[in-house]
């Protein structure tokens, strides 16, 4: 039976209205029925926040981890069982604050998942703090006096070696919808920057200020995403203009692919014996 939208069907979201979080919501669903992935071969794994909530609304297995810990879930999963599909998801302040070590690190040790970050620039869910991308000068609760330079999420993801470095927006679903179905079919890790407009706590980077910025670079046939540098200096395109797509993309061994013990059956397959557990916990005593 082919996949449908419908077997993705889960609670209603509890968003605001006009919240970005639905585009990608749909943009994921779209993906997932066109590569004809079943829910049951699939694992989301978020962290907390508004975008953590996104398994929630989705029917498949998920998982809620805790702030800023959605990577190390979804590669200790990915490892037991490399026949899921495993998706991590997360906010801004969630990904690029809190898991930002988790991030760095998963992308240099390329592991087959994809991520995808809901960057709308501020803390949505404990309303509305300054985030790690929150524009210099935002004004919030924590930063009185305008926030402090941003990081920029691509350029940091190149430097660290991601495999497939790429950039969505919320509010153009069908492009998003096709980045996500080539990140999650890259093997390696596959790392998306959501442009997420934050309807209530970011008065800046609004739907308008983003459609008068964003530009595909698909359109732009000289554009190579295997060169490096070239992706470091389309990764410094912002204030006037925000390119959207694949801005690295470079095929590596995964982690998963040196690992000895992988190299047959998924562990979850692999029988245990509990002797060799016994010799193991002996040698601790
Ligand atoms: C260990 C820990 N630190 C802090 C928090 C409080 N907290 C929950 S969500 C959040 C930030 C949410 O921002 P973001 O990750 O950008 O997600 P958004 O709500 O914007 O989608 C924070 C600081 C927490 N729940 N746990
Ligand atoms: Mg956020």
């Amino acid at each position: 039976m082919p996949v449908t939208i419908n077997d993705y069907a889960g609670l209603q979201p509890a968003w605001c209205p006009g919240c970005g979080n639905f585009g990608i919501l749909s943009a994921l669903k779209m993906a997932l029925v066109d590569l004809g992935i079943p829910p049951h071969k699939l694992l989301v794994v978020s962290g907390i926040g508004q975008a953590g909530k996104l398994p929630h609304y989705m029917k498949c297995n998920t998982f809620n981890s805790l702030h800023g810990c959605p990577l190390p879930v979804a590669i200790g999963a990915k490892i037991a069982n490399r026949e899921l599909v495993v998706i991590a998801v997360g906010g801004d302040g969630d990904g690029y604050g809190e898991g930002g070590n988790h991030w760095i690190h998963s992308m240099r040790r390329n592991h087959d998942i994809t991520y995808m970050v809901h960057n709308n620039q501020v803390y949505a869910l404990t309303r509305g703090q300054a985030s790690p991308t929150s524009g210099a000068g935002f004004f919030s609760k924590t930063t009185p006096e305008g926030a402090p330079a941003p990081i920029n999420p691509l350029a940091l993801a190149v430097a660290s070696n991601a495999s497939f470095v790429a950039r969505g927006f919320a509010g153009e679903v069908e492009h998003l919808a096709g980045l996500i179905k080539l990140a999650i079919s890259h093997k390696g890790f596959s790392f998306l920057d959501i442009l997420q407009p934050c309807v209530t706590f970011n008065h800046v980077n609004t739907y308008e200020w983003f459609k008068k910025r964003v530009y595909k670079l698909d359109a732009d046939k000289s554009y190579d995403p295997s060169n490096k540098l070239a992706a470091f200096e389309k990764a410094q395109e912002w204030d006037e203009r925000i390119p959207l797509g694949i801005i690295y993309r470079k095929q590596r061994p995964t982690y998963e692919d040196s690992m000895i013990a992988l190299a047959g059956l998924p562990l979850v397959k692999q029988s245990i014996e509990p002797a060799r557990v016994e010799k193991m916990m002996a040698d601790f005593l």
